[in-house]
């Protein structure tokens, strides 16, 4: 007997489904999540590597079928069907591409709106409520928003051709390598010497251009005590392969330590 071909579409679109849910849950393609807002990113990465997975594997299991079970077979000279137009297929797909843009949109949007990305960047202002606008930090009703009541420790970061170079007004440190504290929010004040550059450490799933006149500013929470890299993530001269730095998060208490032994100003009368 015969089985309807409707079933059998059911059936294969189904496991189409669940593969793709399987896959998107269980293969992690990202480095350690390390700041408040990495798990909100994976979040999304996770749907679009789930969609995207669905769409390869359904797109070319069809064409790959379809090369096999509708290849010409020997003998066989005739034109194809002449086929015009099947409107119920056009709108069906339509409306399928059409409703997962939409909601990719969406979700996108809200996944932006709840790293604080909507919050505009306010140049002019840095001293207001910097810890309001945490990338991560800030989303109402969210688990997440711890310690977002400490006050963000401010850094300045300086690019040029090739590296980056960090300062703390509040120590009067400057270093070569970042050192935050874990789970405190912290406010990075970039400003560019010369070209574009961009800030980008992977495992905080953050990136901010550093622009030469136009000071930026990025804010994070660090979680994960460890070593990462900074990536300058433009194109911004013949090294710019080379222009790495680390950020290195400490447990507060290390942290303290490290700041009251390279602080110039204050601190003297610590042990
Ligand atoms: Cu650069």
């Amino acid at each position: 007997m015969q089985i309807p071909s409707a079933i059998v579409t059911l059936v294969i679109g189904m496991l189409l489904a669940l593969g793709g849910l399987w896959i998107g849950q269980n293969i992690n393609l990202l480095p350690i999540d390390a700041s408040v807002n990495a798990p909100i990113y994976d979040e999304l990465f996770q749907v679009l590597f789930t969609i995207g997975t669905i769409l390869f594997v359904g797109i070319v299991g069809l064409l790959v079928y379809s090369l096999i079970r509708f290849r010409r077979r020997s003998g066989q000279l005739g034109d194809g069907i002449a086929i015009e137009g099947n409107l119920p297929l056009e709108i069906f797909w339509t409306a399928v591409p059409a409703i997962v843009v939409l909601f990719v949109g969406l979700y996108s949007y809200d996944i932006y709106d709840r790293m604080g990305g909507m919050v505009p960047l306010a140049h002019d202002h840095m001293a207001v409520s910097g810890e309001e606008r945490i990338w991560g930090g800030i989303s109402s009703g969210s688990t997440l928003t711890d310690n977002t009541s400490a006050t963000a420790l401010p850094i300045d970061v300086t690019a040029m051709q090739f590296a980056f170079l960090f300062h703390y007004p509040e120590g009067d440190i400057t270093a070569g390598e970042l050192h935050v504290p874990a789970n405190r929010p912290v406010t990075l004040h970039m400003e560019a010497k010369d070209v574009i550059h961009a800030f980008w450490v992977p495992e905080f799933r953050l990136k901010q251009d550093v622009i030469p006149g136009q000071p930026t500013q990025l804010s994070f929470t660090a979680t994960r005590p460890g070593r990462y890299p900074i990536v300058c993530a433009e194109l911004c001269g013949p090294y710019h392969g080379g222009m790495r730095s680390t950020v290195v998060v400490d447990e507060p208490d290390e942290w303290d330590a490290w700041f009251s032994s390279n602080a110039k100003t204050e601190d003297t009368t610590t042990t």
